[in-house]
């Protein structure tokens, strides 16, 4: 399933997506905002292979190599510019963000970031954008699931990220801790397949514990639990993937992993528990039981 979300951040900094876009103007010759950041930090060979491309149309999709940033693929779209609302600009820029991931997926890209197309320099009202944005976008994941990974948008500003999360949250929920929405089709919703790149983790410190626990689990709870689970806000909340058989379940946004759950088909599961040597200072192994039971009935 593929993950949708905004972010706060430069563009052009962004090294964990194939792909970024850019706000361009029909020429393909660079500009100011984001699209003069985006030539800035590919270098000049990026100027040379747009010249090759003989322009874009507003709301059309072009694509090149990304020279010197961190990603593979550059590609162009031209927003419309703001007229009032009555010029096509929703459809155009609509067409901006289909053809766009049209371009993309030719090219079997699987993780892509927006900007806010043409809110900036082309005054397009920025929360009609953002909902036009993340509509168009659901829209052709829909009709498309399997296609992208990461579909997000790398937001310059407070007020652009807020539109863009607003949007987000509306149209696919906001996942909630501790308790699980009730309604499974909400819940799988909130449910992003995790992928164990997506961040470090340290080392084992020397002290840890290892203890087994009895439970067995139905097919349809394993299924759960192996899609694994980001809270929106990282700062002291549970996230966990599944790699294998084995859980691994963090805290916060600290790198050490606090519960490794070897499941086992005998229904005897080996967790080892990670301690934090500065934040927890004894293991009693019947509190961690009885915590990771609870995380258990919630997760599964
Ligand atoms: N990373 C992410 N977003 C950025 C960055 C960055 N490095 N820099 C700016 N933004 P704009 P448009 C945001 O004006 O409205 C150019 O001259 C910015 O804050 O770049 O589609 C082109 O050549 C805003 O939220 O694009 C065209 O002539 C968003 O990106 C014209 O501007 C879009 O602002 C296109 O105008």
């Amino acid at each position: 399933m593929v993950n949708i979300k905004a972010i706060l951040g430069d563009i052009t900094k962004q090294g964990n997506v194939d792909a970024i876009v850019n706000a361009a103007n029909t020429s393909l010759l660079g500009g100011g905002g984001v699209d003069g950041a985006i030539h800035r930090a590919a270098g000049p060979e990026l100027l040379e292979e747009c010249r090759t491309l003989h322009g874009c149309k507003t709301g059309e999709a072009k694509i090149t190599g990304a020279y010197k940033l961190p990603c593979v693929y550059v590609v162009h779209t031209v927003g419309p510019i703001w007229r009032g609302g009555n010029s096509s600009e929703d459809e155009l820029l609509k067409n901006c963000y289909i053809n766009s991931l049209l371009v993309a997926k030719r090219k079997g890209i699987r993780k892509i970031a927006f900007p806010s197309i043409s809110t900036g320099v082309y005054s397009f009202p920025l929360n009609r954008a953002a909902e036009i944005a993340v509509k168009s976008v659901c829209d052709f994941v829909d009709a498309h699931p399997e296609m992208f990974d990461l579909i997000e948008w790398v937001c310059f500003d407070e007020e652009t990220l807020e539109a863009y999360s607003k949007q987000i949250k509306k149209l696919f929920g906001e996942s909630k801790e501790p308790v699980f929405p009730d309604d499974d089709e909400l819940a799988d919703k909130n449910r992003i397949t995790v992928k164990t790149d997506w961040w470090k983790t340290l080392d084992m410190p020397e002290k840890h514990e290892v203890f087994t626990f009895k439970r067995t689990f139905s097919p349809e709870q394993m299924e759960k639990l192996k899609k694994g689970h980001i809270p929106e806000e990282m700062e002291d909340k549970w996230f966990w993937y599944m790699e294998g058989n084995t859980l691994y379940a963090h805290r916060s946004w600290t790198g050490f992993c606090i519960y490794i759950i070897s499941f086992s088909e005998d229904g005897n599961h080996t967790v080892t528990v990670n301690r934090e040597p500065s934040q927890y200072k004894e293991t009693i192994i019947e509190k961690d039981e009885k915590l990771i039971n609870n995380l258990l009935d919630w997760w599964a």
